[in-house]
């Protein structure tokens, strides 16, 4: 079989996922408005693809109500999303599989009428950026719009989000969660602070690496202090523009933040590498550095095929894989890979938003 090492099991902190096929956070934008609440829907969603996956990462979710910048994003950090992702985790569990959750501030990349009060949104610093959300038409469907201007968030402010990434995490542990991942990828709240196009303050979270990186290490520590180590992760995504937030392309800076985020002994790095928005490839240099400055697991995901898949982790640069849009056109995604059967068409007109049609209706292999 062409693809072995991707189902032999790998470690995660102390818990070990069945194969290396994992499926990344993936935003539907589904969720119910007002409150942020996911469906049974995604319960169903989720258990298809949790069944044959190592791992489901479950979508980007709101620690607060300010942290939210599209509509149909959900959250958790109130009763009721917290018993409504219980419900999709349980369901999760009783087909075998492991979930996590994927947790995020947009940051600037928000518009104020999904923002507590119509407020501006908060950012590093009132710098705009020409990104794009998603609001709600009065048929539920996505819009793509503008996003509104931000403004700098007050040191309150930041404490703040600091507090209710940590809240979130006590969310997810109760809703029996396997663990969290924190978002400090693509442009949003947490990498506008890092990167110095989004970030000119002069306070101590502003100004040289260790300042700009504040910010995304004191939100781990709260969560690890909320939880423990073992049960959280972080993605990043060093050298690529996403929601046209610069990432800076000072690779030995990237590479001082991950080391900085493996002293945490953290359950895992997830990289997004830049080329499935149109990034340029990482080389085996900047792989092998990655490898050399973090210990634990490291899942990757941008653009993956089985093969590259394949070809990393017996290079020993990664050790799990995570797909997207492969993840959401095929439930049973793991299973055709072993298979090396054919994929199904993907349906992008119902990735965002809408209902059960190009949700939980794509076919398994044995109804194909
Ligand atoms: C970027 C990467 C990420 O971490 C989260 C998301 C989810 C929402 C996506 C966004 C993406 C890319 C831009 C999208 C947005 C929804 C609407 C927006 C596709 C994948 C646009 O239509 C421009």
């Amino acid at each position: 079989m062409a693809y072995d090492n991707l189902f032999e099991p790998v470690k995660m902190g102390s818990q070990t996922l069945k194969n290396r096929i994992i499926m990344a956070p993936l935003t539907r934008l589904r969720s119910v408005e007002p409150g942020d609440v996911p469906t049974a829907l995604a319960g169903e969603y989720y258990s298809q693809r949790a069944a044959g996956a190592g791992l489901v990462i479950a979508e980007a979710t709101q620690v607060s109500f300010q942290a939210k910048g599209y509509a149909g994003a959900p959250g958790l950090h109130t009763l009721d999303q917290t018993t409504a992702w219980k419900v999709i985790v349980d369901d999760v569990h009783s087909k075998g599989g492991k979930i996590v959750i994927q947790l995020w501030h947009t940051g600037l990349v928000a518009h104020k009428s999904v923002q507590p009060d119509g407020e501006a949104p908060i950012s590093a610093s009132a710098v705009k950026v020409s990104a794009r959300t998603s609001l709600r038409d009065s048929d539920n469907q996505a819009i793509r719009v503008d996003t509104t201007p931000p403004r700098p968030a007050t040191a309150e402010e930041i404490q703040q989000v600091i507090a209710d990434f940590a809240h979130a995490t006590k969310c997810a542990q109760q809703a029996g969660f396997d663990g969290v991942e924190v978002h400090g990828a693509h442009g949003y709240l947490l990498h506008q602070f890092w990167v110095e196009q989004t970030n000119q303050r002069d306070d101590e979270f502003g100004g040289s690496r260790e300042n700009r990186g504040r910010l995304t290490l004191a939100v781990i520590d709260a969560c690890v202090e909320a939880w423990d180590s073992d049960h959280i992760g972080v993605r990043v995504s060093p050298q690529g523009t996403f929601n046209s937030v610069e990432a800076g392309y000072d690779e030995d800076d990237n590479i001082w933040l991950i080391e900085q985020i493996n002293k945490r002994d953290l359950m895992y790095l997830h990289l997004s590498e830049p080329d499935w928005a149109g990034g340029t490839p990482y080389n085996d240099g900047f792989r092998q550095r990655i490898r050399d400055a973090f210990d634990n697991t490291i899942i990757a995901a941008g653009g993956y095929t089985a093969e590259k898949a394949v070809r990393n982790v017996s290079a020993g640069y990664i050790d799990a894989v995570a797909f997207g849009r492969d993840y959401i056109a095929n439930p049973d995604l793991a299973e055709r890979i072993r298979q090396d059967a054919p994929l199904n068409k993907q349906h992008p007109d119902s990735f965002y938003g809408g209902g059960a049609q190009g949700y939980t209706d794509y076919p398994f292999l044995d109804q194909a």
